[in-house]
């Protein structure tokens, strides 16, 4: 399992501020208000307790100071426990939290208190990275394609298909796009293709023999979905002029050249964009 580090943490400020900018471009809402959406709930004032806790890899320089400011960026009431772990649990609770925000090096969770509803950081990464692509205006591909319909933006490509890309794929099938998927593991692909609905994809740059089953191996997405702990996975065969890749991914799995070349967007942040989703997994219905 991939941790954290200081130096993914160190731009947390800018990087969710350029996101959220992005994001609203994108998908004509804030991320606070895709969050609300997709879980149809509301923050509430809740208070919300941040616990550093030591456990396997220990305390991770400024985790649960982006985790603070996460949730104050937002207008949220949020404080870190100074104790850790069982103590720090203790603390936070007895101080009044609502929400409990804590991570071993499994785990990332969100706990409600108050209604008891807990969200895990990996599925509710993967569901409000997913929900981005799918909440894309026609309009934001106005300026490469005149016939929205010819862009053929249901069509997403999922690269990566791990414990953040299945609760992905998973959403996006859900919600009825037409989902093509690749993983670098063959059994990992050859299990989703079994698995779901979906369209098995291997790009040109890779090694896996392609066989008879597979289609649309030529094809190009304006929607790239992508959840490896790897860079350069998004290869320029698999992108359309003005595509935008929405992605957890550490590092971003997409070249700066590539990028600059199709004029590609990219939604990419390391804490803060997932944790909006946690919580709000977990507020009261509106
Ligand atoms: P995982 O190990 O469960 O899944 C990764 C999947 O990617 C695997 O199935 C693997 O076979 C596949 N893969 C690896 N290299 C590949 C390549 N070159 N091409 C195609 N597929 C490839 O990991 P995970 O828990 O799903 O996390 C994925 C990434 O998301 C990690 O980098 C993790 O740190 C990051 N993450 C980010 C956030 C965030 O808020 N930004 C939150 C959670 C996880
Ligand atoms: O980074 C992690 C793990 N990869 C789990 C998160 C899932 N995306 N954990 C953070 C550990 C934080 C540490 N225990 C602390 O500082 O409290």
């Amino acid at each position: 399992m991939a941790l954290l580090t200081p130096a993914d943490l160190k731009n947390i400020k800018k990087t969710l501020e350029k996101n959220d900018k992005n994001i609203e471009n994108l998908t004509g809402t804030s991320l606070r208000a895709l969050c609300s959406n997709i879980y149809k709930t509301e923050s509430k004032g809740e208070k919300i307790g941040i616990v550093p806790v030591t456990a396997g890899g220990g305390i991770i320089g400024s985790f649960s100071e982006s985790l603070l400011h996460t949730v104050t960026h937002f207008g949220m009431n949020g404080f870190i426990s100074k104790k850790t772990d069982v103590a720090g649990y203790y603390e936070a609770v007895t101080n009044g939290a609502d929400i409990v925000l804590m991570a071993d090096d499994c785990t990332y969770m969100a706990h409600n208190l108050r209604n008891n509803k807990i969200s895990h950081n990996q599925i509710c990464t993967g569901i409000v990275y997913s929900e981005i692509l799918i909440r894309i205006r026609d309009e934001a591909f106005g300026k490469w394609y005149e016939n929205p319909a010819e862009a053929n933006t249901n069509d997403i490509l999922a690269i990566g298909i791990g414990k953040v890309g299945r609760p992905a794929l998973e959403n996006m099938i859900r919600r009825g796009c037409n989902v093509y998927v690749y993983d670098s593991d063959p059994n990992v692909l050859n299990q989703i293709s079994e698995e779901y609905d979906v369209i098995k994809y291997i790009p040109e740059n890779t090694k896996i023999p392609r066989n008879g089953k597979i289609t649309g191996n030529d094809k190009k997405f304006l929607k790239i979905f992508e959840a490896t702990p790897n860079s350069n996975t998004i290869h320029e065969s698999v992108l359309k002029k003005g595509a935008v890749v929405s992605t957890p991914g550490i590092p971003c799995g997409i070249e700066r050249d590539t990028r600059k070349k199709y004029d590609v967007r990219v939604v990419q942040e390391p804490l803060g964009i997932g944790t909006m989703s946690m919580l709000y997994a977990v507020f009261d219905k509106r």
